[in-house]
């Protein structure tokens, strides 16, 4: 089989749908949606993401130009195809659109393996059952208010959450900042897990006082505490506290996982699917983490993600449904799981009519 075509959509999500752009200092994601074409007949989906409005003509002609590379190419060879497409960046370090665009065409080649295999992708990737571990983290923003979180708390629990993240870092004391998180255990019950995303937004000595608060609430992780490639900083925050340090969304590559494991600055590394590289990164970052005895965790493209996270050792997905309006049928949350669909690939049809109106000519 061969790679023969390729076609990338420029998108907007309805603002409703994902609520970013309200939140100071973030922006709201765009995507890039992409079929890649087989001389079989069978076409692979997939899309590139997270990035502002202002990068998404790049983002898009970066996927073009990667795309064009691939015609021609077995969509079997997954890891010789990426390695190929990372070198197009001068042999440098994988980083920025070149790596969220080559992530982007290996996930497609993984659905057309799975539509020619007649197989789900979660089963390709060694996947024995059809469910993950999900927790909801499209709510609970830094700018929700106390009334906010105990409102939004109980209704993740309604749709089925045992799990839930909630994001501090802006409070002006460390009593606000805990206050957060006793609001918020007080309003969903002792069963539910509770993790905790700073996004980068605290000092080293900040993070071990506030961190040692806040983990009298029993709090299951604090993700990123302070600047992500300040390895010496996160390693002293994770010996200081009992509760899990969680980090890695922000690097590109698998590389960095490496130094995070040498350095302990992590106890549950997280990867983002488009600055690993796709399904084939993520699964060598699971076998590097295996190595050195640390747990795994998804960030966001929950639809996608879903099936390396069944097929692996991976020990939660972040369930955020922002990617969802792209598709017909999405995954549903049932008892805390994810439950994946038989269908070969990823299972996934775009909503035709959904991407025309949502379509926009860069
Ligand atoms: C996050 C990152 C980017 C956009 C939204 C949320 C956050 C997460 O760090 O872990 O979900
Ligand atoms: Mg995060």
């Amino acid at each position: 089989m061969k790679v023969t075509g390729f076609e990338t959509l420029v998108v907007e999500l309805p603002k409703e749908r994902v609520p970013l752009g309200e939140i100071p200092g973030q922006v709201t994601p765009w995507y890039v949606t992409l079929r890649l074409r087989t001389d079989e007949g069978i076409e692979g989906i997939s899309y590139a993401a997270y990035v502002s409005r202002a990068v998404a003509p790049a983002l898009k002609a970066t996927l073009d130009g990667l795309c064009g590379q691939v015609i021609g190419r077995d969509p079997f060879q997954t890891d010789a195809i990426g390695r190929d497409l990372r070198m197009l960046n001068g042999g440098t370090a994988p980083a920025g659109l070149i790596t969220r665009a080559s992530s982007a065409i290996d996930v497609a080649l993984w659905d057309i393996k799975g539509k020619a295999l007649e197989l789900p992708c979660w089963k390709l990737l060694g996947g024995n059952q059809n469910r993950v571990k999900t927790y909801g983290s499209g709510h609970l923003w830094r700018h929700y208010n106390l009334e906010e979180l105990q409102k939004w708390g109980p209704t993740l629990v309604e749709e089925g959450f045992k799990a839930m993240k909630l994001r501090c870092g802006a409070e002006s004391t460390a009593a606000k900042e805990v206050e957060r998180m006793r609001v918020l255990r007080e309003a969903v019950g002792e069963e539910v897990e509770i993790m905790i995303d700073i996004n980068q937004g605290w000092a080293v000595h900040q993070a071990t006082t506030i961190g040692r608060q806040l983990s009298e609430h029993r709090l299951y992780w604090l993700e990123d505490p302070t600047q992500h490639q300040d390895y010496a900083g996160m390693a002293r925050i994770a010996a200081a506290l009992d509760t899990p340090l969680c980090s890695g969304e922000y690097h590109y590559g698998l590389v960095p996982f490496r130094h995070m494991a040498e350095a302990r600055s992590v106890d549950i590394m997280m990867v983002d699917l488009f600055r690993i590289g796709g399904f084939t990164e993520y699964v060598k970052a699971t076998h590097l983490a295996e190595a050195f005895n640390l747990p795994v965790v998804t960030h966001l493209a929950t639809e996608l993600f879903a099936h390396v996270a069944a097929g692996t050792n991976t020990l939660m997905l972040e369930h955020v449904p922002w990617s969802f309006p792209l598709f017909e049928e999405t995954p549903q949350v049932e008892d805390g799981m994810l439950i994946l669909s038989n269908q070969p690939g990823l299972g996934l049809r775009f909503n035709e009519e959904a991407l025309q109106v949502m379509a926009v000519d860069v």
